[in-house]
């Protein structure tokens, strides 16, 4: 059960540096994706593992056509849990980051219904960049690792990614997931090379993409919901920088958290490896 342990070579260090994102073999055996589905069938249906709570209780959108996503699934999941907080993508975001030490930052379950050919926005998720909303860490140098629970393509709302975007720095206003306006998303944002790159990935591959990398995407247009769990991960020594922005997280470190503090609390944030 878990990640399949995967040697991150120089050629795929290149790619995730030149391109912003990687994408790795198969991660997750066939046995363990079924489980994962599995476990987005009780999240969704409420069925918690142990007594933890997520921030918010979260309830199904009233548009059946509309995304579901919750933060900090592997609270309420054991299957979500052991994936997300797993050593083995703990080494590989650490051989791609050039991190001495990886922690969880945050997980995401994401559900995308099918929507059978009806043309809608409700399933798009919009052009962003994940640091947009990450600006309170004192590093830009986290990736998101996206894990697909069935083969994925653009026919069934697979993300884009924008090539070498994470070379443009941290974009002002980037903090865009839930504008499901696309076009107007990319004029907003579109003001250098504008590159959109597919994101195919077979049941149990992975794409690895950069905080800063833009990535977005469309409608699942297929009949079958498009499954997937994220881990979002930082560098072991990743802190509290100050500063305007507001994340739940900050919620972590205590009533009065105060820059220069550690995102470090392990049952918090757990060490997924330390070299
Ligand atoms: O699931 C998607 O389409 C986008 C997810 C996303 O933005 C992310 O994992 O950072």
């Amino acid at each position: 059960m878990g990640v399949i342990k995967y040697q991150v070579t120089e050629e795929d260090k290149k790619r995730f540096d030149e391109d912003g994102y990687w994408i790795s073999p198969k991660l997750i055996d066939d046995e363990t994706i079924q489980r994962l589905r599995e476990a987005h069938e009780r999240i969704w249906n409420k069925k918690h593992d142990g007594h933890g709570l997520p921030f918010y209780h979260y309830s199904l959108p009233e548009n059946p056509l509309a995304i579901r996503k919750l933060d900090n699934g592997w609270w309420i999941n054991d299957e979500v849990r052991s994936v997300v907080t797993n050593r083995n993508l703990g080494h590989m975001a650490a051989e791609l980051l050039n991190e001495d030490s990886i922690r969880l930052w945050h997980d995401q379950v994401i559900y995308k219904p099918g929507t059978n050919g009806q043309e809608t926005k409700a399933g798009n998720v919009g052009w962003h960049q994940d640091y947009g909303y990450w600006r309170n860490s004192s590093t830009s140098n986290m990736v998101t690792v996206w894990i697909a629970l069935q083969d994925t393509d653009l026919t069934n709302g697979g993300m884009m990614t924008i090539l070498g975007s994470h070379k443009w720095g941290a974009v002002e206003g980037s903090d865009t997931f839930f504008e499901q306006d696309m076009s107007k998303l990319k004029e907003k944002f579109a003001k250098r090379d504008w590159v959109e790159e597919p994101c195919i990935l077979k049941a149990g591959q992975a794409s690895f993409h950069h905080a800063l990398t833009f990535h977005g995407s469309g409608p699942n247009l297929t009949n079958d919901a498009r499954l997937s769990i994220v881990a979002h991960l930082m560098p072991g020594d990743t802190y509290y920088r100050g500063g305007k922005q507001r994340h739940d997280n900050l919620r972590l470190l205590g009533a009065r958290p105060e820059p220069g503090m550690r995102f470090d609390r392990e049952e918090y944030f757990p060490t997924l490896y330390s070299r």
